[in-house]
């Protein structure tokens, strides 16, 4: 396949990876950096990186993604709930439990695929800005359908992610060790303070983990979690800081990840007057540079493990649901130390 655009959007890599390519700085996951990850498996001690998937408890942070729903699975009117099999065939001995669930793919540990944020941009230079992805994809087909009825992306959906498995190497970046959890916008001089405080190196092929405490904020709080949260607590990398953004981008950094929901400070609407996105890092991450961002994972016991044994770095998998089309996905991420 040719090239999409004709022009790509300042500061972005598109086309360097390949005209094709949907997998972004997962390119630099290589076989080679796998292996070399895996040296940081030293004691195997294993950590689970996701929230239970109905943290938050409820749908104050935001209202257009709700807690899971398990649904049951109905056999001949019954639910498939402890249910034993000799009501279908007499003389099965068997119990059987069987269920499905209403999930929304980002209300909790999640991964951002591509397709998640576009921008628009005049990308194949007609004058006309258009909605467009990463690599000048549209998440539509040729003639503007999506791929499931009303929704589906035709391409960066989450399953190529999946199919690249996630492997790496994990880079531990403590902001909460720094701020507690007060609310502050991390800028690149605040960075390179804290990455040159704790002996933190990141380099081409990291996967970096921000531990911020918001996830322990939704924990403590449980039901009780108050809509503001992300304004009230805790820090965030600022996204306006177009010094962090080109840190991000010269730091060589496969992916970024945080325990909070936007990796980004939530600066709120665009300025009266202005335009450009809402979401700075977002853009520059998902459509500019084909770095993916995972949220809300559960960074704690980790980070506080790396500090307490004077370590950052970690072996992490953390492959997303194999979900054809879909923009997002929960992640079940796994750190061996
Ligand atoms: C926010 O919800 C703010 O970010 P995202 O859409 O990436 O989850």
């Amino acid at each position: 396949m040719s090239r999409r655009w004709r022009q790509r959007p300042p500061g972005s890599n598109w086309g360097e990876f390949g005209d094709d390519d949907q997998l972004g700085r997962l390119n630099y996951l290589t076989d080679e950096n796998t292996a070399l990850a895996a040296r940081e498996i030293q004691v195997g001690k294993r950590f689970c990186l996701s929230l239970p998937l109905d943290v938050p408890a409820t749908d104050a942070t935001n209202p257009r993604r709700k807690p899971p729903i398990l649904k049951p699975v109905i056999r001949d009117g019954l639910t498939v709930f402890n249910l034993p099999i000799e009501n279908f065939d007499p003389g099965n001995t068997g119990v059987v439990s069987d269920d499905a669930v209403l999930l929304y793919n980002q209300h909790s540990s999640q991964w951002d695929a591509f397709a998640h944020m576009g921008a628009l941009f005049d990308a194949d230079g007609d004058g006309v800005a258009e909605p467009i992805q990463y690599n000048g994809f549209s998440v539509l087909d040729e003639h503007g359908d999506a791929r499931f009825g009303e929704l589906g992306a035709w391409h960066l959906g989450i399953e190529h992610m999946a199919r690249h498995c996630v492997q790496g190497r994990g880079v531990m970046v403590n902001l909460c060790q720094h701020y507690g959890f007060m609310s502050h916008a991390v800028s690149y001089d605040d960075l390179m303070r804290i990455l040159d405080t704790d002996g933190v190196t990141v380099e081409q092929g990291d996967i970096v983990c921000l531990y911020t405490g918001y996830a322990d904020k939704l924990l403590e709080l449980g039901a009780d979690v108050a809509g503001d949260l992300p304004h009230t607590h805790c820090p965030a990398f600022d996204g306006r800081d177009e010094r962090l953004l080109n840190w991000i981008t010269d730091s060589g950094l496969a992916v970024l990840v945080c325990d909070n929901r936007a990796v980004e400070f939530e600066h709120g609407p665009v300025p009266v007057g202005k335009r450009g996105p809402g979401l700075p890092l977002h853009e520059h991450c998902l459509f500019k540079l084909g770095i993916h961002l995972g949220e809300m994972w559960y960074l704690t016991e980790l980070a506080e493990w790396l500090h307490a044994n004077g370590r950052y770095r970690f072996f992490l998998t953390a492959p997303p649901l194999h979900m054809p089309g879909a923009v997002g996905s929960p992640a079940n991420p796994v750190a061996t130390v």
